[in-house]
């Protein structure tokens, strides 16, 4: 029986091997891998790219409420749209409870955002809001049964943060479950001193965003969260580490044997706390959390990537227009950096940044560029080896990609709903070019060709972690 899709002629990379072979695909899945396969209905062909496992995002922020007349720039459509352009079939973003609403309700609201929109395959994290009885005695046992086998907890922002006592119940409560609990690591007392001082003397430009969250609120918080993660006995992810000080506690604990995964993000790669300081206000662009640091710290990220204290790279897309009243311009957000919101665009352009900086300028190998955006993304969160890898019997989520092909970075060309990107006139060398999604083809010599709905809801299983 013929195929259903072939694609031929490639250089396969996984996160062990590179090797040229082709790919028959039947029902979604991968069935075949060699030479000579026969016939199939429709044949890619793939001389002279490579063929990587889909990207899988697993830190994207899509439709999530900001509270204060502020609007997330990507609903499920865009959002997942703007990750399949760029080489991705999964993203994982995260379900932000109302206050008071029990996780089951606020997960059936996204399940409902994400019904029918999606380009991209997706599955949820839950934040955890508060520590009742309900949510931990109930709600996360519950949930992981059902496959929503990771839980994010923040140490900064009022409102939303948990002290220790309340992060320590929840990772008891994941323990218990077999899941995971991932961690947004800043010490809140340290920012909202530093920030009302700032305030105090009338420092409230977007820079000052980066000034009051020092490199030492990050590590401190990064230590402590690990540290309970210990007590709690829980693996845990070190979300979105911008420094080397960071970095080298959790480069400690794992020494120690702690079950700890570091993620970092292309923004501690590429940008500086510098890009915050234009005089225009501009600088609200690259407002995101933990901000970028120094050329030092990103240097220090690279050392991470290349020898294994980060098994994660992932976007923290965390899309907002920046001109416009509910965005990064909102009324108050044009008087102080307090009311800019956090987060910044970058499904699309993690891709990409990271090939082009790591694989083409040679700091990292193929094999470790697929790794970090896969196939440890797809092990981390229990997806492996039913997603990240090519083998027989995955799904056939597939990125042809083209290693020669030089862009320069321009939103206009992107497809999230942001009106800017931070990378704006940033040159790279490769890009996706075809990207396949359980054996559809959804884009094909960077054109659409897959309809919207394609993506489905992805229940996971429990996490691998050291
Ligand atoms: N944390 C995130 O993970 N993303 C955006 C903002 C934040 O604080
Ligand atoms: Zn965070
Ligand atoms: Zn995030």
């Amino acid at each position: 029986m013929a195929f259903d899709l072939i694609i031929r002629g490639g250089t396969l990379a996984t996160a062990a091997d590179v090797y040229k072979a082709d790919i028959a695909i039947r029902n979604g899945q991968i069935v075949q891998i060699g030479m000579d396969l026969g016939e199939a209905k429709r044949v890619i062909d793939a001389s002279g790219k490579y063929v990587l496992p889909g990207g899988i995002d697993s830190h994207v922020h899509i439709a999530q409420p900001s509270g204060d007349g502020i609007q997330m720039a990507d609903d499920f459509a865009s959002g997942t749209l703007s990750a399949l352009f760029g080489g991705n079939t999964m993203v994982l973003p995260f379900c932000l409870p109302a206050k008071g609403q029990s996780l089951r309700a606020a997960l059936q609201d996204y399940h409902n955002l994400a019904e029918g929109a999606c380009y991209t395959d997706v599955s949820f994290h839950v934040i955890i809001p508060d520590t009742t009885d309900q949510i931990l005695g109930q709600e996360i046992p519950a949930l992981v049964a059902d496959g929503y086998t990771s839980f994010k907890v923040f140490m900064t922002y009022e409102g939303l943060r948990l002290n220790d006592a309340q992060i320590l119940a929840t990772m008891d409560a994941a323990q218990g479950a077999g899941a995971l609990v991932m961690v947004h690591c800043e010490n809140e007392d340290v920012i909202r001193f530093l920030a009302d001082r700032a305030e105090r003397n009338g420092d409230l430009v977007p820079a000052a965003h980066a000034r009051t969250r020092p490199v030492s609120a990050e590590r401190e918080a990064t230590h402590r969260a690990m540290a309970l993660a210990d007590v709690a006995d829980v693996p845990v992810v070190i979300v979105h580490v911008s420094n080397r000080e960071a970095m080298e506690e959790i480069s400690r604990a794992r020494a120690r044997g702690s079950r700890v995964v570091g993620e970092t993000c292309p923004q501690y790669l590429v940008l500086t706390a510098d890009d915050l300081e234009a005089m225009d206000w501009s600088g609200a662009k690259f407002v995101c959390s933990p901000p970028p640091r120094t050329t030092a710290d990103q240097e220090a990220c690279w050392e991470g990537i290349r020898t294994g204290v980060f098994d994660l790279v992932s976007s923290d897309h965390c899309p907002f227009v920046y001109d416009d009243p509910k965005g990064k311009l909102n009324p108050k957000g044009r008087t102080s950096f307090r009311h800019v919101p956090n987060g910044i665009p970058g499904v699309e352009t993690r891709l990409p940044i990271l090939f082009s900086e790591g694989v083409s300028k040679g700091r990292i190998d193929l094999c470790r560029f697929v790794a970090l955006t896969a196939t440890n993304q797809a092990k981390t969160y229990g997806l492996y080896p039913r997603k990240g890898t090519i083998a027989i019997g995955s799904d056939a989520d597939l990125t042809v990609w083209d290693p020669e092909a030089e862009r320069i970075i321009r939103h206009a060309d992107l497809h999230d709903g942001s009106d800017y990107s931070p990378y704006e006139g940033f040159a790279v060398t490769g890009w996706p070019v075809t990207v396949v999604l359980r054996g559809k083809v959804m884009v094909e010599d960077g054109q659409l060709c897959g309809t919207q709905g394609a993506g489905a809801y992805v229940s996971r299983g429990l996490p691998k972690i050291g």
